[in-house]
């Protein structure tokens, strides 16, 4: 069994699409980050960073305690590994899914995370801040754009991984409208994957959707909101306090 400590973002469903592809037994256990979920007593031990999505395998393997995982592509890494699926064990395909894995969370996600930020979160008046997310996120949207128009999937010829962790972030209407029409090669990539069947049970299932909050173009967080996420609250429980 394993427990997927789940916030309905493209973080969170990067993982559900690899448990629902690979029929893993599993449950979720539900974080609204808003209300400062992940700063609970206990959440530290499995994902020392405080962020979702995180798992608990219970299962590791015979005579292994849980094991947590955190981090979404060391989470994608460690089931591919796991199952022996939509990873490949050695060799090129297992590189270049790497390599796309890896250009997702270091550069496509954060990039897109800040640029969703500057343009959500912040007080008005953050100029130079969006031109340079937004800019450098339009950059690596195209690269995905160039990469897709060469090749069906990131790595290859072969649904991997790398495609799980791209494909959620690319649901929303906020990324689609960018560039919209001129990436023909991602629109054909994103809806051969939003046509796989568990990519279909995964988006339509209740309990993974985002509540309209986590939707919305512009945020006005409380005081109380903003601290769980960015300020005193956040930092105070990184710290232990
Ligand atoms: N690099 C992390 C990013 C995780 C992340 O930033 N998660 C967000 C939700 S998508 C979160 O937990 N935010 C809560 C907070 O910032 O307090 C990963 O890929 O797992």
């Amino acid at each position: 069994m394993i427990d997927l400590h789940y916030c309905a973002t493209p973080n969170g469903m990067k993982v559900a699409l690899m448990l629902e592809e690979t029929g893993l037994a599993h449950r979720i256990i539900p974080y609204d980050i808003f209300e400062g979920d992940q700063l609970r007593p206990g959440f530290g031990r499995i994902n020392p960073n405080r962020k979702l999505p995180a798992i608990v395998d219970h299962d590791p393997g015979a005579g292994e305690s849980p094991l947590p995982v955190f981090e979404s592509g060391a989470i994608l890494q460690y089931l591919g590994e796991k199952t022996g699926q939509f990873l490949a064990p050695a060799g090129p395909l297992r590189s270049r899914t790497i390599q796309w894995l890896t250009w997702q969370v270091a550069a496509l996600g954060p990039m897109g995370g800040q640029a969703s930020h500057f343009l959500r979160y912040a007080p008005a008046g953050q100029d130079y801040a969006v031109e340079r997310y937004t800019r450098e996120y339009d950059r690596l949207l195209a690269v995905l754009e160039n990469r897709l128009a060469e090749s069906p999937y990131l790595a290859g010829e072969e649904y991997t991984i790398a495609d799980m962790a791209v494909w959620p972030g690319q649901a929303s209407a906020f990324v689609m409208g960018r560039q919209g029409s001129e990436r023909p090669a991602t629109r054909r990539w994103y809806e051969a994957i939003a046509a796989r069947p568990a990519v279909q049970r995964a988006t339509a299932r209740a309990d993974l959707k985002a509540p309209d909050k986590y939707l919305g173009r512009h945020q006005k967080l409380s005081e109380a909101e903003w601290s769980n996420m960015f300020g005193d609250a956040m930092h105070a429980a990184v710290r232990g306090d």
